[in-house]
């Protein structure tokens, strides 16, 4: 099992996966899936999450992975749901967000991708800004329906090149760079 794979991603999310599985082929790296909820600490910081995910998913897998924790930052509600997306999207959802916004709907999408293995520990982030639309446009996973990326007038569901631009390129890219080097 897992056998043939130099690099895996940990994660509960097979949309995470699929996304970074997507991005990574484009740089020449595959991508195996451990398909597991890892443990999370609480803290305001996607970075610290990020690190104890990956040294904890690191303690259980013993193999070379990343691992990802991502955040949709919104500005008129003071950052929020920010470290707590998943949570946030689980119980009031694209619908509770529309109905806490007003005029300023700025957001912004942050991507931290830890890569562990036996003596490393290392992080890369990815910043999207964008904006909150007013509906929910298009069918997407998680926030995909209401994020509109700046310099766009559809929604991440909307459309096709979202792994061409995302918050999780941008942070994968930055990875890849380091990896294909180190
Ligand atoms: P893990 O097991 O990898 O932790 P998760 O879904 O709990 O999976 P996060 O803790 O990183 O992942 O939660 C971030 C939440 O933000 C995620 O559950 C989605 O609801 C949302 N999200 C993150 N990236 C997204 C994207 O590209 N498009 C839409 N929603 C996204």
């Amino acid at each position: 099992m897992h056998k043939s794979f130099d690099l895996f991603f940990v994660s509960s999310n097979n949309h995470k996966y699929h996304e970074a599985k997507n991005i990574l082929d484009s740089f020449g790296i595959r991508l195996g899936f451990i398909k597991s909820r890892l443990e999370e600490i609480q803290s305001n910081s996607l970075c610290d999450i990020a690190m104890a995910k990956a040294s904890y998913a690191f303690s259980q897998f013993k193999k070379p992975l990343i691992i990802e924790d991502d955040g949709l930052f919104i500005d008129s509600i003071g950052g929020f749901p920010g470290p707590y997306s998943s949570y946030v999207f689980k119980t009031i959802g694209n619908r509770g967000i529309l109905s806490l916004l007003k005029n300023n709907r700025k957001a912004k999408f942050v991507s931290i991708i830890t890569y562990c293995d036996k003596t490393t520990l290392q992080s890369f982030e990815g910043n999207l800004n964008g904006k909150i639309s007013k509906s929910q446009k298009g069918k997407g996973w998680g926030y995909d329906p209401i994020f509109v990326p700046n310099n766009s007038v559809k929604t991440f569901a909307e459309i096709n090149n979202k792994n061409e631009l995302s918050h999780r390129y941008k942070a994968l890219k930055k990875f890849s760079k380091w990896y294909l080097h180190k």
